[in-house]
């Protein structure tokens, strides 16, 4: 557990956090790459993708973050790079800096520069050095609260290491168990100011206390994965039941398709990265 600091965060605490209707959002996407099918996967098994469909439905995605304000800095495809779409993993940015990580698929690992260059007309970067790992879709940011999942991708030695880097600037770094599934958001995102969708069986909801806490339908086990733009999430279409659920809870969503993408361990969040600014 690295509590770097005490600085709580309240549920209604949204200084610096693109949940807190900014002006303007950067929207930092990568077109699909060809060799997509090569992806890795960890919980699911391997079935074939239709790329040119992957692609098509991540335009879509694309234009849904234009619709909700956000400018899409959209980079080329890496045609030898299979998961580099799932740009979330390698960067986590705040106000006062970007930190690129250092991936804990070794595949991943030669996504990072390319990201970099883009975040560095943003942000002043930092990194995540080895041995220490880190994926972007393990760290949940709720206001000034990050808390990183201590999943197969993410080491405790680059959860310690986001924690150093982030503590001087005010935000609290905690390590939280997941089990079950991939990246800790998997199991827990943000849907509103002061809601967040979990899947219980694979986070402890206790972390959440203070929070309103909208549970997935039991059998939509891969449904906690929203992105929350401003007052409107975007949600997969491939859930109704929890989408139901979050609609009757007042939550606003914007559907898209990203069932491609599903089959390679992706969901809405891994697909951009996101910044004031
Ligand atoms: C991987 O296993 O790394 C990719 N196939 C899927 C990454 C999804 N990223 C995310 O949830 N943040």
């Amino acid at each position: 557990m690295f509590a770097a600091s005490h600085t709580e965060a309240r549920p209604h605490d949204t200084r610096a956090t693109y949940h807190a209707g900014v002006a303007k959002l950067t929207a930092i996407t990568r077109k699909v790459s060809p060799a997509l099918a090569r992806c890795e996967l960890t919980h699911l098994d391997r079935e074939p993708i239709d790329v040119a469909r992957a692609s098509t439905q991540h335009d879509a995605y694309e234009r849904r973050l234009e619709s909700l304000g956000c400018r899409v800095v959209s980079l080329p495809a890496e045609p030898e790079l299979p998961d580099s779409v799932f740009v979330e993993d390698v960067a986590i940015v705040v106000d006062e800096l970007a930190v690129v990580t250092r991936p804990g698929a070794a595949s991943r690992r030669p996504e990072t520069a390319s990201v970099a260059r883009a975040l560095a007309t943003h942000r002043p970067l930092a990194e995540i050095a080895a041995p220490g790992t880190l994926d972007g879709g393990d760290v949940l940011r709720l206001g000034l609260r990050l808390l990183v999942g201590e999943s197969g991708r993410s080491s405790d030695a680059g959860i310690e290491q986001l924690a150093t880097l982030l503590r001087p600037h005010g935000y609290s770094v905690e390590a939280i168990g997941v089990h079950g599934c991939l990246h800790l958001k998997s199991a827990v995102t943000q849907v509103a100011p002061d809601a967040v969708l979990v899947n219980p069986a694979w986070v402890d909801r206790a972390a959440f206390a203070g929070w309103r806490v909208i549970e997935v339908d039991p059998n939509e086990a891969y449904a906690a994965n929203a992105l929350l733009i401003g007052d409107t999430a975007i949600y997969p279409t491939a859930f109704p039941r929890t989408a139901a659920r979050l609609e009757r809870a007042g939550i606003r969503l914007v559907m898209v398709d990203l069932s491609e993408l599903a089959k390679a361990e992706g969901a809405v969040t891994c697909c951009s990265v996101i910044l004031a600014g």
